[in-house]
């Protein structure tokens, strides 16, 4: 996943998993499931956000960063819907 993320299913990295390496308008495949995730280390900066199209609350997050539980780190459990690199 060099350069991406990776999306869990379930907290502690558990589940299926979803691989994004661009940006992402609409995480047709994965929507609103994500409860854990892994920032690989060359990623800048990334930004998740709760509706399609870059819309509604976002979380941002940097290169190395792992949130185990999306629902106590950042009250951000199964609601990504699109994705953006910078
Ligand atoms: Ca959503």
């Amino acid at each position: 996943m060099a350069g991406g993320i990776i999306l869990y299913e379930h907290v502690d990295f558990g589940g299926r998993q979803k691989t994004i390496m661009g940006n992402v308008d609409f995480i047709s495949d994965f929507n609103d499931l994500a409860s854990s995730i892994k920032v690989d280390y060359t990623v800048n900066k990334v930004t998740l956000y709760e509706h399609a199209n870059y819309q509604g609350r976002s979380l941002v997050l940097y290169g190395g960063d792992r949130l185990r539980n999306l629902v106590d780190s950042a009250n951000f459990n199964d609601i990504i819907s699109s994705v953006k690199f910078e």
